[in-house]
């Protein structure tokens, strides 16, 4: 039976991938790295630090570790600037009415995420309220497809794995889902997600029933 629901964040909660994408971009750019939007879907779940070394694999390019911490940190800068400016309206539509149904309903709610600004996000927006545990990429070690945040979401609800589903938007959190035994729901096309349970555009008119019933 589910009883916990475990959501990604960028892209999933909040329209933020495309911030991650014009950062990465700007520093890609900065390298002469050529870098995509089709690229950009393996940057998608994965940390920060793998992130920028997905760049350099794609431009076949080799970097201290000192000098990938300051693209790094150069990468997080841009992002915030962006970031520092977003309101409520940049949360997905659908997600608020649909996470309190589910609180209503008495599912427990994680949000499972890669990053490291989550907490700073989910203040901007003010959402916090809507998550009873909060896992993030200063909680967890190990980077999806790693199935550690989903693992780490689903104790802390004081759940078992095979009692939650996932929300990802991305390839590598979809299988960091299928790693824990857990059922995943790709947002996003199924062209970009082809191992997902099922698949949404987004959380408009749908409810957490008509999901847990198509997942069966
Ligand atoms: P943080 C981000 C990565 O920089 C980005 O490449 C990933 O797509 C994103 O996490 C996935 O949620 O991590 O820089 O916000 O810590
Ligand atoms: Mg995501």
């Amino acid at each position: 039976m589910i009883k916990g629901l475990l959501f990604d964040l960028d892209g999933v909660i909040v329209d933020t991938a495309k911030y991650h994408y014009y950062a990465w971009k700007q520093i890609a750019d900065e390298l002469s790295i050529e870098f995509t939007l089709q690229d950009n879907e393996r940057l998608k779940g994965v940390s920060r630090a793998r992130s920028f070394q997905i760049i350099l694999e794609l431009g076949g390019r080799t970097m201290s570790e000192a000098e990938q911490e300051e693209y790094c940190e150069k990468k997080n800068q841009i992002y915030l600037d962006y970031i520092n400016k977003m309101t409520e309206d940049e949360i997905l539509p659908g997600v608020k009415p649909f996470l309190t149904d589910a609180k209503n309903k008495g599912y427990r709610i994680a949000l499972g995420s890669a990053s490291q600004n989550a907490q700073s996000i989910l203040t901007l927006t003010n959402l916090k309220d809507y998550f009873d545990v909060i896992v993030d990429g200063k909680t967890v070690s190990a980077a999806k497809p790693n199935p550690e945040v989903f693992i780490k979401g689903a104790n802390e609800l004081g759940l078992k794995n095979e009692e939650c589903i996932v929300f990802e938007d991305s390839v590598s959190g979809i299988e960091a889902a299928h790693h824990a035994n857990m059922l995943a729901v790709g947002i996003g096309a199924e062209k970009d997600l082809p191992m997902a349970d099922m698949h949404l555009d987004g959380f408009c008119l749908v409810t957490i029933e008509k999901i847990i019933g198509e997942l069966k």
